[in-house]
């Protein structure tokens, strides 16, 4: 009757792996490429853990040409011993339990939970097939799971072992854990791991995890073939043997600086006001706080924040915390320095955060996250703890005599900003009743809707007062707005508020918005839900998109992090027949293909320059009915990457500017900031 009380266990453990395949959106959000990225990010998360708790210090992540990625650690080897309880291995308890993580790491310092931290099993129950090796006790363990549909049970069974974890006797010295896997087609939507996701998030990783060696190798591309995206031009045959660029395309990130690199990575191309980033790592009541500052010559504040390496782009505890620390610290330092007379009041939060580069990262247990995007940190009790260490870090910091001129650099910042800020104050005033006196020329510019429901309501910023009218007859009053844009508005990298409150175009959108503007922003006053940029398909219309969402980004920042800014795709062809009995519009050129197929023979095609060229019924069938349009939010899922296209490609530094544009010209995704302006960049544009 043993193996009776086995297969019992084994049914129960089937049971919670069949949940995981009946609702995976419950476990890892979507099973869209969101989804598809989670379940490798869950396998590399308990290799991150391992290398936090000390015992592993490099990853190799692979990508294979038929789909399946793997992940390996030189950490200590998943336990291969049996559990008394279960009667199975520690391999088979980890994957096919659900949140079997706690079982062993009681004694580790693990901070794995929040956005991840579903378990390994989850991407068992999600693959066709997942295999592990463990190398531990100087012996090689194997293990398989496949997921299959059962005829005879009319049903799929998910992550079934294939046979126990066995010892294949191979003699090894090696230690570490690997485990491969293929995700199912028949779950997500896609199983095309993208690269440059991927990459950029393994290489935030290593930032974040100071010393640790990521490797990334992506067998369904060469070193050549990745280097011509970027180049548009290849080598010879024999250049590209020398290189070994018919090898699999690979890259290794590792930062002995860690976050403080980060922090000089943010920060190239822009004037430092003291050489090196500032780095502190302290602890406070079971939270482990570590930053990294540097100031620029820029205006605005750039903080970065993760919990459990996870990025908080819609902030929380933990920033009020840092923020706090740092006005409170350089406060008391300019004070104590004379800096500040007895009798003044002292410096803002503001004053002292313009033109600051942060990256911030917090670990702590039971992390809450909350918000539009469930990327704001919850957790009250995080403040105090973040706040006390950022202030006896820098005091302690500011104590060393090699940074002393850094922090008389700071104060100096921040008495210039503040001299501007009482400046700007007084033009915004003025700007404010300006504004109240426009109103009545502002409401000739927007066609503002009937309706009142900030939650329903959207707002296009159309280009060109041609389009403009277009739009205003196409849109559904109730619930649209329109605002024409005459022109390029202002770009707005390195201007200060009170530059970018004199321009009129920009106080239009700041007014029809109705939530303020910079630190004032109050996204609770937001007119608007959903702001949709409706520019030309050219390089101006790319042009105007970078400038408005640097605008945003840069001025309205949780406008971005929390989803209200869209991108609208008209559509560049129409192909139709001369009778008019057919209609078809194409977004790109491969759609188009794919139309003329469709349409078969005797078709003309149509190329759109603008959006000015079409009537108001085919904008509004083509762009603006919520039914068939095609939007693409914009996201700060990739905040970081955003950071160094806007710096790339608004500011003054030019150099580098094309070989960016074209690395990215190709990619052509979905959901973060980077890539929606990578769209537009198809023709490879520099624009300027
Ligand atoms: F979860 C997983 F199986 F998918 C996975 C786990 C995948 C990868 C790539 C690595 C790992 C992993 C797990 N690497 N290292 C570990 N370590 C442990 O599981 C471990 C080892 C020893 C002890 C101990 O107390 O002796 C404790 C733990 C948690």
């Amino acid at each position: 009757m043993s193996s009776n009380h086995y297969d019992a266990s084994d049914i129960t453990i089937l049971e919670g792996l069949d949940a995981v395949r009946l609702r995976p959106g419950m476990y890892i959000g979507s099973t869209g490429p969101k989804g598809l990225h989670h379940i490798l990010w869950e396998i590399v998360d308990n290799a991150i853990d391992e290398a936090a708790n000390g015992f592993a210090d490099k990853i190799e992540v692979r990508i294979y040409k038929d789909g399946s990625v793997s992940v390996e650690d030189n950490g200590r080897g998943v336990p291969t011993d049996i559990h008394p309880k279960t009667h199975v291995s520690g391999v088979q308890v980890v994957f096919t339990q659900l949140h079997a993580g706690g079982k062993f790491d009681e004694h580790n310092y693990s901070f794995s939970g929040g956005l991840h931290g579903v378990g390994a099993s989850v991407t068992n129950a999600l693959s066709k097939w997942l295999k592990v090796r463990v190398w531990r006790n100087g012996t090689t363990y194997e293990m398989q799971f496949h997921s299959y549909y059962d005829s005879a049970k009319k049903k799929y069974e998910s992550g079934v072992p294939a046979g126990p974890l066995t010892d294949t006797r191979e003699k090894t010295k090696k230690h570490g854990t690997f485990v491969h896997f293929m995700p199912d087609d028949s779950v997500f939507s896609t199983v095309d791991f993208q690269l440059d996701t991927v990459s950029h998030r393994l290489n935030e990783l290593a930032f974040l995890n100071k010393g640790l060696t990521i490797t990334l190798t992506d067998e369904r591309i060469t070193r050549n073939e990745f280097k011509a995206e970027g180049e548009g031009e290849s080598e010879t045959a024999e250049q590209l043997d020398l290189l070994g660029a018919s090898e699999p395309y690979s890259v290794t990130y590792c930062y002995e600086g860690g976050i403080s690199d980060f922090v000089s990575y943010l920060n190239d191309g822009k004037t430092k006001l003291y050489p090196k980033p500032i780095y502190y790592k302290g602890e406070k009541d079971g939270i482990l706080v570590e930053f990294s500052i540097q100031h620029t010559s820029e205006f605005t504040e750039n903080l970065f924040s993760f919990v459990n390496n996870i990025p908080t782009p819609e902030g929380g505890y933990h920033e009020m915390g840092f923020r706090g620390g740092i006005t409170r610290m350089l406060n008391d330092y300019a004070r104590d320095n004379k800096l500040i007379k007895d009798k003044d009041a002292n410096f803002l939060g503001d004053d002292f955060r313009e033109g600051l580069t942060a990256v911030l990262s917090v670990k702590m247990k039971n992390v809450q996250f909350e918000g539009q995007t469930k990327t704001k940190l919850g957790n009250p009790e995080a403040r105090a703890p973040v706040d006390s260490v950022v202030v006896e870090g820098l005091r302690s910091i500011a104590a060393m005599p090699a940074f002393k001129k850094a922090f008389e650099e700071m104060v100096k910042k921040a008495q210039s900003a503040a001299r501007v800020r009482i400046a700007a104050r007084q033009a915004k005033d003025t700007a404010r009743a300006k504004n109240s006196l426009d109103n009545l020329m502002l409401v000739g510019k927007l066609a503002a809707c009937s309706g009142k429901k900030p939650e329903l309501n959207e707002l296009f910023i159309v280009e060109g007062d041609s389009a403009g009218g277009t739009a205003k007859q196409a849109r559904i009053r109730q619930f649209q707005s329109i605002l024409p844009l005459r022109g390029k508005p202002l770009n707005v990298e390195k201007k200060r508020l009170d530059q970018v409150l004199a321009n009129e175009e920009l106080r239009t959108l700041i007014s029809a918005l109705g939530a303020g503007i910079g630190n004032e922003f109050n996204p609770d006053k937001l007119n608007y839900h959903k702001v949709i940029i409706l520019s030309d398909a050219d390089q101006d219309g790319f042009h105007i998109r970078c400038i408005l969402l640097t605008f945003f980004f840069r001025y309205m920042r949780p406008l971005v992090s929390a989803g209200h800014v869209y991108i609208g795709m008209p559509p560049l062809y129409k192909v139709y027949k001369q009778n008019g009995s057919v209609e078809e519009y194409a977004y790109d050129d491969n759609e188009l293909q794919e139309k003329i197929d469709k349409v078969g023979r005797g078709y003309l095609i149509q190329r759109y320059k603008g959006l000015g060229e079409m009537s108001a019924e085919q904008l509004w069938e083509t762009t603006m009915d919520p039914a068939r349009r095609n939007l693409t939010q914009v996201t700060l899922e990739d905040a970081v990457a955003a950071e160094n296209m806007i710096t790339m490609l608004m500011g003054d530094k030019v150099e580098g500017r094309k070989e960016f544009l074209n690395r990215n010209a190709n990619f052509n995704k979905t959901d973060s900031f980077m890539d929606r302006v990578k769209l537009k960049k198809e023709d490879g544009n520099e624009e300027e």
